[in-house]
C-alpha cells in the first residue's frame, strides 16, 4: 500500500467463524448505533466497539470513551480471538509487540460509506493501526497525508487485513458506497474491525 503498511490477503479468513460469533456477543451488549457527527451528519456507517476505550462521535466532537454512551457501562471486553488476530496481523507487518486497548467495529450495508479523513484521536501516533475485513467486499480509499491528493482504491475482501502504521499513519482514507451483493457468512453486510493503542 505504502511504507508502512500492508496488506495480508485472507489473513483473518480461518477465523471468521470465530470472529463472527464473538461480533454477536459484543453487539448483544453494545448494539450497532449512527452515531451524530460533529457537523450534525448522521453516519451511514452503524459502530460498535470492544476494549478498554471505545470510539465515539456526537456533536460535541470525536473522542474515545471508556464507557458506552447508550448504556452508560464500559464496553464489552475485548475477546481474546480479537486481540490474537490483531496481535498476530500486526507481528506479520513488522510491529512486534502491539496490544490494542480499543476495537472499533463498522457494520457497513449497501450504500453506506466512510468519507476521507485521518485516524489522529489516538494517543500514541507511533502504534500500528490494525484493519480486518468481512463479509462484501469494499473499495478502501487510500491517499496521502494531504486531503486534495486523490487517493488510489483498493478492493477488500472477506478476511483481508490491513495493517498500517509508521509514515503511513496519517494518510487520508475512506470506503466507497457499498455495493450491494450477496456473502455467504454475513448476507448483505460488510464489518470491519478497526485495532487500535488509543489510550
Ligand atoms: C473501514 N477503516 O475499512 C474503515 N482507519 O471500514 C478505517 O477507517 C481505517 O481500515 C485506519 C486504518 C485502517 C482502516
Ligand atoms: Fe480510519
Amino acid at each position: 500500500l505504502a511504507p508502512g503498511a500492508a496488506m495480508l490477503r485472507g489473513f483473518a479468513r480461518e477465523d471468521d467463524a470465530a470472529l463472527l460469533q464473538a461480533i454477536e456477543t459484543v453487539a448483544a451488549q453494545a448494539p450497532f448505533r449512527h452515531l451524530v457527527t460533529p457537523g450534525g451528519y448522521t453516519m451511514s456507517v452503524g459502530m460498535s466497539n470492544c476494549g478498554k476505550l471505545g470510539w465515539v462521535s456526537d456533536r460535541s466532537g470525536y473522542r474515545y470513551d471508556p464507557l458506552d454512551p447508550l448504556s452508560g457501562q464500559p464496553w464489552p471486553a475485548m475477546p481474546a480471538c480479537f486481540a490474537d488476530l490483531a496481535r498476530r496481523a500486526a507481528a506479520q507487518a513488522g510491529y512486534e509487540g502491539f496490544r490494542p486497548d480499543a476495537c472499533l467495529i463498522n457494520r457497513y450495508e449497501p450504500g453506506a460509506r466512510l468519507s476521507l479523513h485521518q485516524d489522529r484521536d489516538e494517543k500514541d501516533l507511533s502504534a500500528p493501526i490494525v484493519s480486518v475485513s468481512l463479509g462484501l467486499p469494499a473499495v478502501f480509499l487510500f491517499g496521502t497525508d494531504r486531503r486534495s491528493n486523490k487517493p488510489q482504491r483498493y478492493r477488500l475482501a472477506h478476511g483481508d487485513v490491513v495493517v498500517w502504521g509508521g509514515s503511513a499513519r496519517l494518510a487520508y482514507h475512506g470506503v466507497a458506497p457499498l455495493a450491494d451483493g450477496e456473502h455467504p457468512l454475513l448476507r448483505r453486510r460488510r464489518i470491519n474491525l478497526t485495532f487500535r493503542r488509543a489510550g
